[in-house]
């Protein structure tokens, strides 16, 4: 894109240059690479073992228009490049922009796009991206539509229009956990048309447990606001990519638009991101615990949970995951909302509230909170009922959490109470 780099700073470039150097040569495992990628003490002077928060706004330049490094802080800052720099290396990805929030990076990227386009998203879709979608960028003349992608990558390159310029996988979706092949729609869809961007918003599943690039996508989204900074006291987002066009652009973007983070929760993503490992296998081993014992409860319907062999598409799961967080879905038996807000009332442990992938347990209810933005009757065609009940399984003592799920259904279903 012409005059990207010339009406910024040279900040693109030299960022490029940095990341790419540092991920072309990865070194170790995603373990070590969150504690270490990005935080040489020999960066900073005094060579400080934990990053310094850098909360200058703008830096003093040796001559006017000829920056050191950084000069404006939304152009860039010591504490986010050492942030991004690690996220990169975690998502083994060459670059990573941080945003505002996950939707703020959603929003930058939209600038990618242009009055006319069409924009191709998974059916079961985080709502406020699909409000972002139908709301605002229609707004905008940029078109979209949702197809259940869930079942094979011919149906994807069905729906693709002359004019579709991104497609959209989220997945493990939020909040019904369905999967998409992520190689296999990647592939066609590039077959199809190679300038397409194929992201995939990797928000459930994390880095660790899954690499979209490695599969063929060109750009993956997280919400740091969940797992990858774990502590639910940031909201953030980052747009992750291989391609050094993509990178360029979105650089520009990043502080053109300006929705960028602050250092101060650049500190605090990169503090949460040292412990993503350790914290997603016991998410995972909570969540498989949580989701084993709800699936033989006689009030319990259905539960979705990608790693139970129940779960429709196990097969998919095993070959593009290696594991999962603590997202599990269920439907209680009568699929009825006031059974499903006696159960949620009646928890000690888990908090009702919107987001997830916190240390805590959360749960909620899509159709009125996370997903109410939905059209009824598209919530209704995909299944997110008034009584579909979303848990985010936090790291508490499992048993605690099972004992805390045990009395509140019991609660919820006492023919007594329930009157
Ligand atoms: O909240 P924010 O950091 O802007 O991230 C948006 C977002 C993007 N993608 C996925 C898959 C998400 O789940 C979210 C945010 N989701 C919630 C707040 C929620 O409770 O589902």
């Amino acid at each position: 894109m012409e005059g990207y780099l010339s009406s910024g700073p040279q900040k693109a470039d030299k960022d490029a240059e940095n990341q790419k150097n540092k991920q072309e040569h990865p070194r170790t495992r995603i373990e070590t690479d969150a504690i270490h990628v990005g935080q040489e003490p020999e960066r900073w002077p005094g060579q400080a073992v934990v990053p310094p928060i850098s909360m200058a706004t703008t830096f003093k330049q040796l001559e006017p228009g000829k920056p050191v490094l950084y000069e404006y802080s939304r152009c860039g800052n010591p504490t986010r490049q050492c942030l991004e720099e690690c996220l990169a290396s975690v998502e083994k990805a060459r670059y990573a922009l941080t945003f505002a929030s996950g939707l703020g990076a959603t929003t930058t990227l939209m600038f990618m796009l242009k009055s006319g386009d069409h924009i191709l998203s998974i059916d079961d879709v985080y709502g406020g991206t699909g409000r972002l979608f139908r709301r605002c960028m229609a707004q905008m003349g940029v078109e979209s539509s949702f197809i259940d992608m869930s079942t094979d990558a011919s149906t994807v390159v069905k729906h693709l229009k002359p004019t579709t310029r991104l497609v959209w996988i989220e997945t493990p979706t939020n909040p019904l956990l369905k999967l998409a092949d992520i190689e296999q729609i990647a592939t066609a869809v590039h077959k199809h048309d190679p300038k397409i961007m194929v992201l995939v918003d990797n928000t459930f599943a994390t880095a660790y447990f899954q690499n979209p690039l490695k599969l063929g996508a060109d750009l993956v989204l997280h919400s740091l606001t969940k797992y990858m900074n774990g502590h639910s006291d940031v909201v953030m987002g980052c747009l992750m990519m291989n391609n050094e066009e993509y990178y360029k652009q979105l650089s520009f973007l990043q502080y053109a638009i300006g929705a960028v983070p602050s250092p101060f929760d650049c500190y605090l993503v990169n503090r949460g991101i040292k412990t993503l490992a350790v914290r997603m296998k016991q998410h995972m081993a909570n969540g498989l615990r949580v989701a084993t014992y709800l699936e033989q409860h006689k009030h319990v319907e259905r539960v979705i949970y990608p790693p139970l062999e129940s779960h429709p598409q196990h097969d998919l799961y095993k070959k593009q995951m290696s594991g999962f967080s603590g997202m599990i879905s269920i439907y209680l038996k009568g699929d009825e909302v006031e059974k499903s807000k006696r159960f949620l009332g009646h928890l000690k442990l888990f908090t009702t509230a919107e987001s997830l992938g916190g240390y805590e347990s959360l749960i909620e209810l899509p159709a009125v909170m996370t997903h109410a933005s939905v059209p009824e009757e598209h919530r209704r065609q995909l299944g997110i009922t008034d009584g579909l009940i979303r848990l985010s399984v936090g790291l508490e003592d499992v048993q605690d959490l099972i004992d805390d799920i045990e009395a509140a259904l019991d609660f919820a279903f006492s023919s007594t109470d329930a009157k």
